[in-house]
Formats: C-alpha cells, sequence, structure tokens
C-alpha cells in the first residue's frame, strides 16, 4: 500500500473514554488509499499507535483556533472527524496542513456519511465555536468537501 504522505505531526489525545487524559504526542502519520496510520517513533523502530479507516471518516477539516494558544509546537491545526471521535492533528505549517487536508479530503469524497455541517473550533469540554456542551451536537458550520 503506496504511501500518499508521510510526514512527522503531532495529535492531541482522542480522550475516547472520560478519564482519558489530555495529551499532545508527536507521530509519524501515514495516508494511504485505504488508512490514516500514525506511528511511534521512525525507520525500522515504528511502531503502530493508531489508524483509522477511510471509509468510516465524516469530515476533514482545518480548525481555527479562534485566539486559543496553541500548546504544541505545531500551529496549524485540523480534524478528522470519523465515527464518533475527532483526532485533532497539528501541521508545522500552513502548506503542510493543506496538502493533509486536500488530499483526505479527496480520498473520502465518495463516503455516504459525510456530514453537512461541522464545528470549526476545538473541542474543550464545550464546542468552543457555538457553546454546545454535547461532544456530539450537530455542527454549526456548513461544510464543503
Ligand atoms: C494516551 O495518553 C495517548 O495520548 C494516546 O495517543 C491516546 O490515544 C490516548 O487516548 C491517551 O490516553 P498516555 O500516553 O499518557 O497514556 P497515542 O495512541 O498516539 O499514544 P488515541 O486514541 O488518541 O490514539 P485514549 O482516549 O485513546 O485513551
Ligand atoms: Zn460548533
Amino acid at each position: 500500500f503506496e504511501a500518499i504522505l508521510e510526514e512527522t505531526l503531532i495529535k492531541r489525545s482522542q480522550q475516547k473514554k472520560r478519564t482519558s487524559p489530555l495529551n499532545y504526542k508527536e507521530r509519524v502519520f501515514v495516508l494511504t488509499k485505504s488508512r490514516l496510520t500514525y506511528y511511534e517513533g521512525r525507520a525500522e523502530k515504528k511502531f503502530r499507535k493508531g489508524s483509522i479507516d477511510l471509509q468510516r471518516v465524516r469530515c476533514v477539516e482545518i480548525v481555527r483556533n479562534g485566539g486559543l494558544v496553541i500548546p504544541c509546537e505545531n500551529k496549524y491545526p485540523f480534524q478528522v472527524v470519523y465515527d464518533t471521535n475527532t483526532l485533532y492533528i497539528f501541521a508545522p505549517s500552513n502548506e503542510s496542513r493543506s496538502a493533509w487536508v486536500q488530499n483526505m479530503k479527496e480520498e473520502i469524497k465518495n463516503n455516504p456519511q459525510i456530514v453537512t455541517k461541522f464545528h470549526p473550533q476545538f473541542w474543550q469540554g464545550e464546542w468552543l465555536c457555538c457553546g454546545q456542551e454535547d461532544k456530539l451536537a450537530l455542527g454549526c458550520e456548513e461544510y464543503n468537501l
């Protein structure tokens, strides 16, 4: 499976459990036609930490930080929404972020469950864009693939 993109980026923990910590980890991200996979370490010593089936992805878009300080080195966030989870990834430059968002949008464009609306800002105990307190609340801005 050929890589479309491969780059070291930073991710925020998805906090799948109520007790999950909020932290930021440097991971090697690899995009193929079917999956987005992230690894700890590199080359022959890399260990797979997570992998998302692109067929389950409902939205890929940049995140506006609305004046909030981004607590990691990379300052260009984007989001990958799949099932009921949101993965926040931080790119080192606008060019890098655009490449990831554009390439991922291309791969998900025929998915049946693409959102009609999304949240343009972060989830931080509430949606910073619209103030809704339900993590699964309907998005507040029109989504364009
Ligand atoms: C972990 O924190 C890492 O951030 C995981 O990221 C993350 O998994 C976990 O979130 C979080 O609890 P510790 O390393 O301090 O335990 P990674 O897998 O890249 O190491 P995600 O799901 O974000 O991959 P939860 O919510 O899965 O527990
Ligand atoms: Zn919102």
